[in-house]
């Protein structure tokens, strides 16, 4: 078997075409099947096989140039088959031979370099055995520092395990707590919520209040508006009232005043006229707003006085050039109201008035012994004055002024 393989390889390195190297594998068959006959039961196959042959002889029988060429086929295979076995019979040594040293050449060429890289190898192993000790022992060092290291790791894993525990713990209580008071929160927030929705209705119903209030306030400042225009015209009202009821109660002032003095002067003049009916039932003479009384005797001029007095009169008082004559009518020594007993040339009217006018003779007033009332001695003249005793005798006139 093995030589019938190498003969087949040498026939596909020989470049033989694809048809020879069809009938090579024809050909080791067959040598195969010389030394290696098949089981008797794949001999009676074989032979079944051979006896079903003639029905493709019948069938060439029908096409006789396929029958022709397939038989020329055959006689070409057969040719060049024998023309192989004896090329290949007669160089199949030589070319063993030849191989087998090349082989034998090829193989030691390939050991050398093989050995060569061996070699090489192993140089390239040694040196990587150094750097590789080298890097053992920086490892080395390395895993010493990574100990120690792992070692501060681990301890340090440790506290923070600790730390970690210990802060989970505080997470897990801030968080029970934070739940809680998040859970507080939330029902907060439904509250206000609830709340806010409470608020927004109330906002909404002030709103509305407000809007209402804001139309009343509008039309309440409308009113005002008017009313205070009303009440502008009223006070104007008022104040022109207050200005006529000013006036009007001056007015009355006035004529309550001007009643008074109108009553007062109606009263006195009652009064007056009363008086004037009892001075003239009593014999007094009226002359220029006066009432004037002569005595029916003599007496000395303070007798004379206070009978005038006691009359509600006092002795006349020369006050115009009219009353002197007036006075002058009566052709009689008469006292009147005019003395010098308080000081001697200063003359005064009973009224306590001083003497302004005069109707003295040339002579008078001569004060002989000590003369100090006055009579009207010189009648038949205006100017009738004379100064006399006031202890003589005469008759006096009263006056009593009725109009001032
Ligand atoms: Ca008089
Ligand atoms: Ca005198
Ligand atoms: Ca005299």
């Amino acid at each position: 078997m093995s030589d019938l393989t190498k003969k087949v390889r040498y026939k596909k390195d020989g470049n033989a075409d694809c048809d020879n190297a069809g009938n090579v594998y024809v050909i080791s068959d067959e040598l195969w099947r010389e030394k290696n006959p098949p089981p008797p039961k794949l001999q009676d196959d074989i032979k079944d096989q051979q006896q079903n042959a003639p029905v493709y002889v019948r069938s060439t029988k029908r096409n006789p140039l396929k029958a022709f060429a397939v038989c020329l086929g055959l006689l070409c295979l057969l040719l060049l088959i024998a023309v192989i076995v004896l090329l290949v019979l007669s160089s199949q040594d030589k070319n063993n031979r030849i191989m087998e040293r090349n082989q034998l050449l090829g193989e030691i060429s390939d050991l050398t370099s093989e050995r060569d890289e061996l070699q090489s190898s192993y140089n390239d192993m040694k040196s990587l055995n150094r750097n590789l000790m080298q890097k053992t022992s920086q490892l080395e060092n390395e895993k010493e520092h990574l100990q120690a290291v792992n070692v501060n790791l681990t301890k340090e894993r440790d506290e923070l395990q600790d730390h970690i525990n210990n802060k989970t713990l505080e997470m897990e209580a801030r968080i029970k707590t934070l739940t809680k008071e998040r859970d507080e929160l939330k029902n907060k927030l439904s509250d206000c919520d609830k709340k806010t929705l409470d608020m927004e209705a109330s906002i909404k119903t002030l709103t509305e209040e407000q809007d209402e209030l804001k139309k009343k306030l509008s039309d309440c400042e409308k009113t005002t508006l008017d009313m205070e225009a009303r009440i502008k015209t009223l006070t104007e009202e008022r104040d022109d009232l207050r200005k006529r009821l000013s006036n009007c109660e001056k007015a009355t002032l006035d004529m309550e005043a001007r009643i008074k003095t109108l009553t007062e002067e109606r009263d006195e003049l009652k009064k007056k006229l009363s008086d004037f009916d009892d001075y003239s039932q009593q014999g007094w003479v009226y002359f220029s707003r006066s009432f004037y009384y002569i005595s029916s005797y003599r007496a000395n001029w303070y007798n004379s006085r206070y009978d005038c007095r006691r009359r509600g009169a006092d002795l006349l008082i020369v006050n115009t050039k009219e009353e002197q004559e007036f006075l002058n009518q009566y052709h009689r020594i008469l006292w009147i109201g005019l003395t010098d007993r308080e000081r001697e040339g200063t003359w005064k009217w009973v009224d306590g008035t001083l003497m302004t006018i005069s109707f003295w003779p040339s002579w008078e007033p001569n004060n002989i012994g000590n003369e100090d009332c006055l009579e009207t001695k010189f009648y038949t003249d205006e100017k009738s004055w004379n100064d006399a005793k006031c202890g003589d005798r005469n008759f006096w006139i009263c006056e009593k002024k009725m109009i001032p």
